[in-house]
């Protein structure tokens, strides 16, 4: 810094000087009196130069007179749409290749699960329609020095022998045909389906490099995600991977879980074992084990490490991902200035100017995966603490009712690609704060059991459950209308606050209830049902209710399984609850090949194989009540392992 500002009115003149001894897309910007200078190492340098530029010019009378010398931590830093659910579209995708380039990220990796392209029919080339999107896409990121990777999920491949070169030949030519739409840089995935052959991954990603990237020469070094992706890689498939694989691939690495924060030393274990540094994949914000709700809390929780590279997989909804990505952006760029806390609020008031304060409000409630996501290993996210007594929960309640109306207000006029994303979200938020507050209400009114004020607190706090719950169906319908035929199913209510305001609100209902009136005491917290199995990943899985309370789902789980001979889960029933239909949908018909529905009529104890429909993957049937089943299951019947995925799991009852 040389003291003093730019004065009023100067236009900056931008020289455009090159220096080689600046790190990669490094650049050196010097403000005087006499204008502006931005010195870079080479185009990306100049083109975030002028993005620092920008930024202090938003406040054109406070440009201070100084030189910046800046370069980034990590060579590639930005995003992977790798997520199961709904792919972004392009529109979505073009405005992030703007965020990208403003906020200095250089990488956008292509791989949706739910794109067949990309994944199941990955051998058969893109309609029109999306090749004439990927070439709007190509142009965009290269206008803003974002690479755009293509990624091709190979799992179901190369699994025949006696198909294996047929199964080359089919990937020469998608590759062929994704370079012929302008794609110059590829990324080969094996995770979550496909085995773990590492020989025969190792050689499909040298096969690529060699026969095909190598000999166009004009390529990005290939990035892979392997099948094995998290822990300390100390296991046969990473080491022979990390062996075998030609050094310059990048090979993809999630933590020492598959949603988690990043460990150095686990960093270190990786790093040996697949001698190379990893590619970060970190799962934040991704929701997709969870779309009932939204992460839009602080990034925190990664360890300073010379990563190859650092992309973050987002939640299917783009715009509301965008704090978390700002975030991502500030620390992969300078990883020792980070903080955390000051960055969540220069994004929030970068990105909402319109509504900070407000944004704020709704962001520190909307941040954990909720706090029985167990199957994730415990990952979890902090989430506003702030009400350690009665008054302050009240006086949280209350922000938050105005905070929602303010949103309601405002967020559609100013931003209506986020208010599509969160708007449920924010009407359930404001419920929220209504049913907190008749909640205290409740209590206070506790000791008058007859009075008015107890009266009008019942009568307000079923008032908001029931909006909540109409929120809720709304919701579903909205995104059913929306949704794929496939996807229908996964539309489930949203929540919000579930980790801290929930419960204390629910805490104070229900010490009120206990009170004023057992009977809504029964109705708004039955005491449901238990998951139950020797399946440690599903020991923790969520269980709600829908269409009142007539159906209890398990929470779907949109992660592959793998469950060994005689591992089992299922649901059991309280309360003296009945099972009329059972209904377990999964995504490979080995789960009706090797495994078998079960019915239990003491919670769980004895089992009897029921008779029920199978059709592909999918277990239906009626139950009759008069049974008196309380419980079900899905067991592994082989002598296999089997993998899974949980699309559907209920009962009614
Ligand atoms: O993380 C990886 C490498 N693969 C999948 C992702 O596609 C998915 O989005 C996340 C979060 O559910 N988990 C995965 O295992």
């Amino acid at each position: 810094m040389s003291g003093g500002t730019l004065p009023a009115g100067t236009k900056p003149q931008i020289s455009d000087k090159t220096d080689a001894s600046l790190p990669p897309e490094g650049y050196r910007l010097t403000l005087s009196a006499n204008g502006c200078e931005i010195i870079h190492a080479d185009d990306a340098g100049l083109f975030y130069g002028q993005r620092t530029l920008d930024q202090l010019l938003r406040k054109p009378e406070q440009v201070p007179l100084c030189v910046i010398e800046d370069s980034p931590d990590i060579p590639f830093r930005g995003v992977v749409e790798g997520f199961y659910g709904r792919p972004w579209g392009t529109a979505g995708r073009l405005k992030l290749m703007k965020f990208l380039g403003q906020y200095k990220m250089n990488t956008f990796i292509y791989g949706p699960k739910d794109d067949p392209y990309h994944h199941t029919k990955w051998k058969e080339p893109y309609p029109e329609t999306m090749a004439a999107d990927f070439r709007k896409l190509l142009a965009e990121a290269k206008a803003n020095y974002v690479n755009f990777y293509w990624a091709i999920h190979l799992g179901n491949a190369f699994a025949k022998p006696e198909e294996r070169e047929a199964d080359y030949k089919a990937l020469m030519a998608k590759l062929e045909a994704m370079y012929e739409l302008g794609f110059r840089s590829f990324a080969a995935f094996f995770d979550d389906f496909g085995g773990r052959n590492a020989d025969l991954h190792a050689e499909i990603c040298n096969r690529i490099r060699d026969d095909f990237l190598a000999k166009k020469g004009d390529c990005s070094h290939l990035i892979v995600c392997p099948n094995v992706y998290t822990g300390n890689g100390d296991n046969e498939y990473c080491k022979k991977l990390g062996e075998k694989a030609k050094p310059d691939i990048e090979i993809m690495w999630t933590g020492k879980n598959v949603c988690c924060e990043i460990d150095a030393d686990y960093a270190k274990a990786i790093t040996a074992n697949y001698r190379r540094a990893p590619f970060v994949w970190w799962n934040w914000p991704v929701n997709d084990f969870l779309r009932s709700k939204l992460l839009m809390g602080r990034t925190y929780g990664v360890a300073p490490y010379k990563y190859a590279g650092f992309v973050s997989n987002p939640m299917e909804n783009l715009e509301a991902s965008k704090i978390g990505l700002f975030g991502v952006a500030d620390m992969t760029w300078n990883g020792a200035a980070f903080d955390s806390t000051s960055n969540w609020h220069q994004g929030i008031s970068r990105l909402y100017p319109y509504a900070t304060r407000e944004m704020e409000k709704f962001c520190e409630h909307n941040s954990d995966p909720r706090k029985d996501a167990g199957w994730l290993a415990g990952w979890t996210r902090e989430e506003s603490e702030k009400f350690a007594s009665h008054g302050d929960l009240r006086r949280e309640c209350d922000e938050i009712i105005s905070a929602a109306e303010q949103l309601e207000r405002l967020v559609p006029e100013h931003d209506p690609d986020l208010w599509r994303e969160i708007e449920f979200w924010v009407k359930m938020f404001g419920c929220q704060g209504r049913e907190g507050s008749a909640a205290l209400n409740m209590l206070a009114a506790k000791e008058q059991p007859d009075g008015a004020a107890a009266k009008k607190a019942l009568v307000d706090y079923a008032a908001a459950r029931e909006m909540r719950e109409k929120i809720g169906q709304a919701q579903v319908a909205h995104f059913q209308s929306l949704a794929p035929e496939w996807d229908k199913k996964n539309c489930i209510p949203c929540r919000t606050a579930t980790k801290r305001l929930q419960p204390a609100i629910d805490q104070a209902a229900k010490t009120a209830l206990a009170v004023l009136s057992p009977e809504m005491l029964a109705k708004y917290f039955p005491i449901p049902c238990k998951v139950i199995g020797n399946v440690e990943e599903l020991a923790n899985r969520g269980v709600h209710f829908e269409n009142g309370e007539k159906l209890l789902v398990l929470d779907p789980v949109l992660e592959q399984l793998t469950l060994k001979p005689r591992d089992w889960f299922g649901l059991s029933l309280a309360n003296g609850k009945k099972v009329t239909y059972v209904w377990a949908d999964f995504d490979n018909d080995a789960s009706t090949a090797c495994g078998a529905i079960e019915l239990s009529k003491d919670g769980g104890e004895n089992w009897i194989r029921a008779n029920i429909g199978i059709k592909g993957p999918l277990f239906s049937g009626k139950v009759d009540p008069k049974k008196g089943f309380n419980a079900m299951r899905w067991i592994n019947i082989s002598d296999q392992p089997v993998k899974l995925k949980i699309v559907r799991f209920n009962v009614d009852i």
